[in-house]
C-alpha cells in the first residue's frame, strides 16, 4: 500500500487559518502514518514544545514522527527519526549520534547521490524535487515522473517522492511505484487537512488497484 508523508510548515497551515498540531491531527485522523518536523525559522525552544505536541499527537494515533535537520531535537524528545539532506549533518554521524533503531531519512536530488546513498545506513530516501512547488525556493533541477520513475528502478531502499505532489499529480507517483508520496501544502495549506488527506488516499488507492 503506497504510503502518504506529511512535511509541516506552521507558516503553511497559518495562512490557511490552522495551528500546525491540528492539521497533524486531522491528517493522522485521516490516515497519515508518518509525519516530518519540519520548521525552517523557529526558535530552539518554540521547534522543541511543538515536537513534544506533535509527539503526544502522532504517538496517539501510532504514526512515526521524524524531526527535519535537528538531532538535538529528536534526541530530546524521542522522535522515531530524523531526515536530513545533503548539505546537512552526515547520515553516518546522524546514525551514531540517534543509535541502530531510529529512522534516517536521506534526500537525495540526482542519480549521483542516490549512487553515494545505495550502501548507506539510513532508512529510506526523499526523492526530490520532481514538480514545481511554491513551498521550497532552494529546489534542485526538476525529476519529473521520468527521472523518479529512474531511481525507484535503481534503488531497494524505500523512497518518499517529494515536490509538487497534490490531487492532481499523487496518482502518476503512485504508478512509478515509489514506497509513497509526501506533501506539505496538499495537507497544511488546504481549508479541511482532513479532507484533503482522505482525497490523496483515495487517490492513491486508486492508481494503485490499476497497476
Ligand atoms: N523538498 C523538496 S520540495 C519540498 C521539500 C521540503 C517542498 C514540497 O512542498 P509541496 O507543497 O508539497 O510542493
Ligand atoms: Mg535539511
Amino acid at each position: 500500500m503506497s504510503q502518504l508523508y506529511l512535511v509541516t510548515d506552521s507558516a503553511i497551515a497559518q495562512a490557511a487559518g490552522h495551528t500546525l498540531a491540528f492539521v497533524v491531527d486531522e491528517a493522522c485522523r485521516a490516515g497519515v502514518r508518518w509525519v516530518q518536523l519540519r520548521e525552517k525559522s523557529l526558535s530552539t525552544r518554540a521547534f522543541l514544545e511543538l515536537g513534544m505536541d506533535l509527539k503526544r499527537i502522532t504517538q496517539a494515533y501510532g504514526a512515526k514522527l521524524i524531526i527535519n535537520d535537528r538531532v538535538d531535537i529528536a534526541l530530546a524528545i524521542d522522535a522515531d527519526g530524523v531526515h536530513v539532506g545533503q548539505d546537512d549533518m552526515p547520515y553516518e554521524l546522524v546514525r551514531s549520534l540517534i543509535g541502530p533503531d531510529k529512522i534516517i531519512g536521506l534526500s537525495i536530488n540526482n542519480l549521483a547521490e542516490l549512487e553515494a546513498a545505495q550502501n548507506a545506513n539510513v532508512d529510506y530516501l526523499g526523492i526530490a524535487t520532481i514538480f514545481p512547488t511554491g513551498t521550497k525556493q532552494d529546489t534542485s533541477s526538476l525529476l519529473g515522473i521520468a527521472g523518479l520513475q529512474e531511481i525507484c528502478s535503481r534503488t531497494q531502499l524505500p523512497t518518499f517522492a517529494i515536490g509538487g505532489i497534490n490531487t492532481r499529480t499523487i496518482q502518476d507517483i503512485t504508478r512509478t511505484g515509489a514506497t509513497g508520496s509526501a506533501v506539505v501544502s496538499a495537507i497544511c495549506g488546504q481549508a479541511s487537512p482532513y479532507e484533503a488527506t482522505r482525497e490523496l488516499i483515495r487517490l492513491m488507492g486508486d492508481a494503485q488497484s490499476k497497476v
